[in-house]
């Protein structure tokens, strides 16, 4: 192996390694959801990544304690849900696909979302 071919397999690793990092390293929390999780709206939504069952109802509990209005906003489209969120007060929804695949909620003006990806 040549000299340029060795640094070009060396940047091409490294591209490689960054290109992992860009789309998969960010640090997301995710959380495997049983038949129940808990959502915190606080400055977005944490967990703002669930996994959860394909064919299993999963009950997703919101409570916000983030004064800002926007988020008192929760919109699910593909669930096609849209509910209010009182200050300090849990809303429970209920959710079950019977598809695969990631399906993103947000609040009133999507600054912030999360997603659900059901496996
Ligand atoms: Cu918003």
């Amino acid at each position: 192996m040549t000299l340029d071919k060795l640094l070009l397999s060396i940047g091409g690793g490294f591209l490689v390694v960054f290109i992992y990092w860009f789309f998969f390293g960010k640090k997301e929390e995710v959380l495997e959801a049983g038949d129940r999780v808990d959502i915190i709206v606080d400055g977005g939504y944490k967990p703002s990544v669930i996994k959860i069952k394909k064919n299993q109802k999963t009950k997703i509990s919101l409570l916000r304690k983030d004064e800002n209005s926007c988020l008192e906003e929760f919109i699910f489209p593909d669930f096609k849900i849209k509910k209010y969120l009182p200050l300090n007060e849990k809303v429970e929804i209920e959710i079950t696909s019977t598809k695969v695949g990631m399906f993103k909620f947000h609040c009133g003006m999507n600054m912030f979302n999360g997603k659900v990806i059901v496996e």
